[in-house]
């Protein structure tokens, strides 16, 4: 008997829309000179002049109805607030971290935890490096050191987990310097700059096998972790029957302790989270949050901000809602590649990354080719997206040389429930625009450079 053809049935996302937000799409001319005017630094733009805006999906989320509704249970109270308890027994429900301190955001979880552990002249090991958490972590003292496979630098590499650790790599780092040296293994899930990629759960037990051998403290980047539970669940063998909850659950269990900004997988505008096992880190932590952010019950946040997030919690775990997420990246590379764009491959969790040396070829890379591309794409059409290399890369401690990170990349960031199929495919049809007139586009020089991340207020002016 013939086999019954399977018919494809499309999916779709599993919530509605309840509030409207207008946008509105300017002329050419208006972006011309919006751009110009902020130094060709997306990053400088007024949001008013943006019509898709996928800078960032940290703190641009849709809130359900139940956070909104949430957020008017705040108990603003200085101290003890009913929503920090809440959210502290959900830190250890979904997280599985006995000790948590609230923060107003990621970065400052990170300078946190960077005074706890480093000691002037130690180094930290990590899976690629994020630009606010390695600024800490030298800020501290540290010199950092990528232990990533070397796959992941390479953006045509389709590798399943280019997240991944590079084991040897790791061994070799701690052999060189010493365990005591080495203040911890920073490990992110997904790793952003390397494209949104994943890293294995058989990788994660090997670094733990290694730490555990050396007695070196792995401390975990859980921002987007959801993301990277949901590529294991559908990725990895023996995971395709776990939820994702239970998911994340045991990826957090490898780990001392970790941080999240919650902007990202709980779908707030604003918070963070600093949690662990170690009463001794946590104790510090408690002690020097009501330094830098305020009362250890609410560390730089509203009572609302924290019920929000500990409802954003409950809803981060669904596999329908991390389905659809990670759905739009995917329905959006897929657009990009039928125009033949080049982009960082497979497809990561929150954003698709073009390769702007691909891109743009005939831009050297010190005419910084992704500010450059982030710049004509927003010219194009209005959509605003983000330079991920030699900007963010910012310049070498020693010689002062810019860093030439092999990956020079411009991120096209999808917030979460936030925009439609059909903001995406205008998004992919003015990149492919871009694409078409590539060859005229001219690069740019640097005219103000900051002393600290300098692609957040660097300004540029094109090349003639
Ligand atoms: C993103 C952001 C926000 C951002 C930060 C720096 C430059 C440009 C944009 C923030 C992260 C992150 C990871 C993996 C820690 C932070 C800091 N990402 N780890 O991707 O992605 O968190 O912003 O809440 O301080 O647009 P924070």
């Amino acid at each position: 008997m013939a086999k019954k053809k399977e018919k494809k049935r499309s999916w779709a996302e599993p919530f509605k829309i309840k509030v409207v937000e207008p946008i509105k799409m300017t002329t050419r001319e208006h972006r011309e000179k919006a751009m110009k005017q902020a130094g060709y630094n997306t990053f400088l733009l007024k949001s008013e002049d943006v019509y898709i805006d996928l800078l960032t999906d940290s703190g641009t989320n849709a809130m359900s109805d139940r956070q909104w509704a949430g957020m008017m249970l705040g108990d603003e109270a200085y101290a003890g607030s009913k929503n920090f308890y809440y959210l502290e027994s959900n830190v250890k429900k979904y997280y599985g971290m006995p000790y948590f301190v609230p923060m107003h955001q990621g970065r400052a979880a990170e300078h946190i935890i960077s005074k706890i552990l480093i000691k002037p002249g130690d180094y930290v090991a990590g899976n690629m490096y994020f630009t606010t958490t390695k600024l800490h972590q030298e800020l501290a003292g540290a010199t950092f050191v990528d232990v990533i496979i070397k796959e992941a630098h390479k953006p045509s590499n389709t590798h399943k987990f280019k997240g991944n650790i590079d084991i040897q790599k790791l061994e070799d780092l701690i052999n060189k310097v010493g365990a005591k040296k080495l203040a911890y293994i920073s490990m992110a899930g997904p790793v952003n700059m390397a494209g949104g990629q994943p890293f294995s759960m058989e990788n994660l037990k090997a670094v733990r096998k290694l730490a555990k051998k050396y007695g070196v403290k792995m401390w975990f980047d859980a921002t987007r972790v959801m993301e990277n539970a949901y590529f294991i669940k559908v990725r990895e063998k023996g995971y395709e029957n776990k939820s994702l909850q239970v998911i994340l659950k045991e990826m957090c269990s490898y780990f001392d302790g970790l941080w999240v900004s919650a902007k990202k997988d709980l779908m707030v505008n604003i918070g963070g989270i600093f949690a662990t096992r170690s009463k001794k880190v946590f104790d510090a932590a408690r002690n020097m949050v009501v330094v830098y952010e305020g009362l250890h019950t609410y560390g730089g946040l509203a009572g609302r901000d924290m019920e929000a997030m500990a409802r954003g919690m409950e809803e981060m775990v669904s596999f329908d809602n991390i389905k659809a997420r990670v759905g739009q990246v995917e329905y959006l590379g897929n657009r990009l590649k039928e125009f033949g764009i080049p982009f960082v491959k497979p497809i990561g969790g929150h954003a698709i990354f073009l390769d702007a040396k691909a891109f743009l070829p005939h831009i050297p890379q010190d005419e910084f080719p992704a500010q450059t591309l982030a710049a004509e794409i927003y010219i194009d059409s209005g959509v605003r997206t983000m330079e991920r290399g030699i900007v963010s890369a910012g310049r070498n401690k020693k010689t002062g040389e810019h860093n030439y990170p092999k990956l020079e990349l411009v991120r096209i960031t999808l917030p979460r429930r936030v925009y439609t199929q059909a903001h995406i495919d205008v998004t992919a049809e003015s990149v492919a625009e871009v694409f078409e007139n590539r060859k005229k586009i001219k690069g740019l020089k640097m005219v103000y450079e900051p002393a600290y991340l300098r692609f957040f207020q660097g300004r540029f002016e094109r090349l003639k």
